[in-house]
């Protein structure tokens, strides 16, 4: 059995739409990062760097911090979702830390500074906002003439899919990005990927921020 640590919250969600892809057995636990629950002694054991998702695999005696590399676990531990291929499993490796590196942080900058922050310095608002649309850019050149990242559906969609699904409810809308926008509309179609996005919880309701825009 695994437990995954985890809030309603983009990284957490990619790991719960992988586990119900992989059909693996799991529970959860809610680490309620609006209240600082993942600063306490408990979890810093688990996550020296206090953040969710976090996953222990009492079968191998296993605990794993990092969303991406969570969902290499898996993968491996499944066999499933990610390419075998040499060429192609290190076009996926490069993918899952682009994201990592970029996706989440830029735009975790961007609904920091656009939405949560009380003071909104213009400066930051507009660096995050306009890295955020270069970064879609490069995601809409990516996806040109393809169905997903790979060429198969893979982790890296799940990888990409969790921070495009909470910008989108934070009112960063894609429409502009057709291949990315028809992209996002598949991997929103998946049961598996329907069912992630409400576990432990749903994304909450960002429209009193969005209303102080
Ligand atoms: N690089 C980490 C980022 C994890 C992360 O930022 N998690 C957020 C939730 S999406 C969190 O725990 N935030 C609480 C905090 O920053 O104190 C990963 O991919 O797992």
């Amino acid at each position: 059995m695994i437990t995954l640590y985890a809030h309603g919250s983009p990284n957490p969600h990619k790991i719960s739409i992988a586990l119900e892809e992989f059909g693996l057995p799991y529970k959860t636990e809610i680490v309620d990062v609006w209240n600082g629950d993942q600063f306490k002694p408990a979890f810093v054991a688990l996550n020296p760097n206090s953040k969710v998702p976090v996953i222990v695999d009492y079968e191998a005696g296993q605990t794993i911090y990092e969303s991406n590399a969570i969902l290499l676990y898996l993968a491996e531990k499944t066999g499933k979702l990610f390419p075998k291929d040499s060429h192609e499993r290190w076009k996926g490796i490069q993918l899952l830390f682009f994201q990592a590196a970029s996706i989440g942080p830029m735009f975790g900058q961007r609904a920091h500074f656009s939405l949560f922050a009380t003071e909104k310095p213009t400066y930051a608002v507009e660096r995050y906002i306009k890295e955020g649309e270069r970064l879609t850019t490069v995601m809409e050149n990516m996806l040109a003439n393809r169905k997903y990242f790979l060429d198969e559906y893979s982790i890296v969609d799940i990888a990409h899919f969790g921070w495009l699904w909470c910008s989108t409810h934070q009112g960063f809308t894609i429409d502009a990005y057709p291949n990315v926008k028809a992209w996002f509309d598949r991997i929103a179609a998946r049961p598996a990927v329907q069912k992630g996005v409400t576990v432990p919880l749903p994304l909450p309701d960002f429209t009193p921020f969005k209303s102080q825009k």
